[in-house]
């Protein structure tokens, strides 16, 4: 008999944003329960534990600016922290704040039900209890659905098959070993200078090269910490007011420019941009300002790119493989890298280009491709995630008269500010589809989602109200607003195949899903809604 448990709210997820809105729901003196699937805190960065996964945001900005004191006790080691480090600082979050009390672990959500009579949502789980409550907050993240390839026959493969996003705790030891890999995305990019090292032969299966660039990771030097730690207010505020969350502190380390572009790329000639490859390499085309809007100045910088490709990369078969053609710069998110190009040219390492013949099927022993056979022990999937809407498709969710939520989205995804849905009354996204999310530094996005519900929530006790429900109309006019920014960018070109736009998942509706507009623009809108009585929400 499945017994069910009352809360005033039921959060969803106990990586950052779950955390952290526990931590401030408490505070409104709420019964709350986190639902969490593992077995720790963390979220992505408890399950992505593959070699070399690196936050690609500058530490001293990936982090929690709630706290001061926590901020200011807080030691990052790197300019971009590895996973192991990452995960660590959540941990001790969940200790600061005490939060794990309030976490049901290893505990896997299998539905949402709204209940029109009592207005409250039940959730089932794979345990023994059922649970019922007022609100309802997915903090389910954007990256947390493995998206694991159909591939014929991979039931069949004799060796250890892997994937980044749920890599085993215990690690991986490839000594001795010949490796196959699939996919070079960031996961891939990460992941491959550092299983080559260890490994007897690794074999890359690319699919789609990636413009990545050098990550240029250092330590960090106590002067400089201390120096942001001072400086912080202003660091948070300015993140909070900037386009993606990032204002680079940390950058410029190993040559990267940190200053502003200003020169067209339009106006250089050949040879001087031939000069900037040959001076500053893959940087040379981050100090143009016409790239990210010019189709034309973008094909200027991807010859560039490749070029500098071609000078890394000894053999040039392998170069050749490896260069990014027929899509612009910036439309997928970026990757950085460190020594990914240069692991091609170890003898250890093969590219399968799989542009030249595609996989035909797993084997026991390896891939057979349109361009043969490939043999070796072991297999990693470094092929992403289905992105934004895969962990909240899972859950089975049903609204208002039993809609369910893959019908509300089955062109795609909707809802007003990325925070909520037609029809799912006090059903709360944090960082969801049509919001900044992960076109922006997360921390800052799930800071500014969370202190917005927590103050709705606030907002709603202290006016007595106990649904709030974003209007059809408000939904639909926020839909034509985030499609009118993204329209003419490059993350909407025809050439493009972003997760972005879901086109990594074979049959998913192919619409973009972020909010481009700029974390910055966004808080304002966020706020303005609510000075204006939160506009486009109903109560009752
Ligand atoms: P990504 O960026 O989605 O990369 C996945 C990679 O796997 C990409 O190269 C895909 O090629 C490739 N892929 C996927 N399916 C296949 C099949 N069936 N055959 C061959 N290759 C395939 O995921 P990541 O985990 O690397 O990174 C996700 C985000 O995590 C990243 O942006 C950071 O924000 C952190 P494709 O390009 O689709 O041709």
């Amino acid at each position: 008999m499945i017994s069910k448990n009352q809360y005033d709210a039921i959060i969803v997820g106990a990586g950052f944003s779950g955390m952290y809105m526990l931590h401030r729901l408490r505070s409104l003196n709420l019964k709350v329960r986190v639902i969490e699937k593992a077995e720790d805190v963390g979220g992505t960065w408890y399950w992505n534990r593959y070699p070399g996964a690196r936050c690609d945001v500058p530490s001293m900005e990936y982090s929690y600016s709630f706290s001061d004191q926590l901020q200011q006790d807080w030691d990052w080691t790197e300019v971009m922290a590895a996973q192991p480090e990452i995960l660590t600082y959540a941990g001790e979050v969940a200790d600061r704040f005490d939060l794990r009390s309030d976490i049901q672990f290893e505990t896997n959500v299998l539905s949402v039900v709204y209940n029109d009579e009592s207005r409250s949502w039940i959730l089932e789980t794979d345990g023994p209890e059922a649970f019922e409550a007022t609100y309802c907050i997915m903090a389910t993240g954007c990256l947390s659905v493995p998206n694991t390839p159909d591939i014929s026959g991979a039931a069949n493969f004799k060796g250890d098959i892997y994937h980044t996003g749920s890599w085993p705790h215990e690690g991986v030891d490839f000594t001795g070993l010949t490796v196959g890999i699939i996919g070079t995305g960031s996961s891939g990019t990460q992941s491959i200078p550092v299983i080559a090292q260890e490994a007897k032969h690794l074999t890359v299966f690319q699919r789609t090269p990636n413009y990545t660039m050098p990550a240029h990771n250092q330590p960090l030097s106590d002067s400089f910490r201390n120096d942001a730690k001072a400086n912080y207010a202003d660091i948070r505020k300015q993140q909070r007011e900037s386009m993606v969350g990032i204002i680079g502190y940390g950058y410029g380390f190993g040559g990267a420019t940190t200053e502003e572009p200003t020169e067209s790329i339009l106006d250089t000639s050949r040879e001087e941009r031939d000069h900037l490859v040959e001076t500053l390499g893959f940087d040379s085309i981050q100090r143009f300002i016409d790239i990210g809007v010019d189709m034309g100045a973008n094909e200027l910088a991807c010859d560039m790119y490749r070029s500098q490709l071609g000078k890394v990369v000894k053999d040039q078969e392998t170069a050749q493989g490896l260069m990014p053609q027929n899509y612009p710069i910036g439309c997928k998110r970026p990757v950085i890298d460190t020594q990914y190009f240069e692991t091609f040219n170890r003898d250890n390492v093969t590219l399968v280009d799989l542009r030249k013949g595609g996989i035909e099927q797993i084997t026991t022993s390896g891939i057979k491709t349109e361009q043969g056979q490939f043999e070796f022990d072991v297999l990693v999937y470094a092929t992403g995630f289905d992105a934004m809407t895969g962990a909240l498709l899972a859950m089975n969710i049903q609204g208002k008269d039993g809609i369910k939520l893959s019908d509300t989205w089955d062109a795609g995804p909707r809802s007003y500010l990325g925070l909520q849905v037609h029809g799912y009354p006090n059903l709360f996204t944090i960082t969801g589809p049509g919001s900044p999310s992960v076109l922006s530094n997360m921390m800052v996005s799930i800071e500014q989602h969370v202190d917005w519900i927590f103050d709705c929530i606030s907002y709603m006790k202290d006016n007595n109200y106990d649904l709030i429900e974003a209007s059809g109309k408000a939904e639909a006019d926020w839909i034509t607003h985030v499609n009118e920014v993204a329209e003419g960018t490059m993350f909407t070109v025809s050439s493009c195949h972003s997760w972005y736009l879901g086109a990594n998942i074979p049959g998913k509706p192919r619409i973009f899903m972020p909010y481009v507009g700029g974390v910055g623009l966004y808080r304002e809108k966020c706020d303005a809604i609510v000075k204006n009585d939160y506009e486009g929400f109903n109560f009752a």
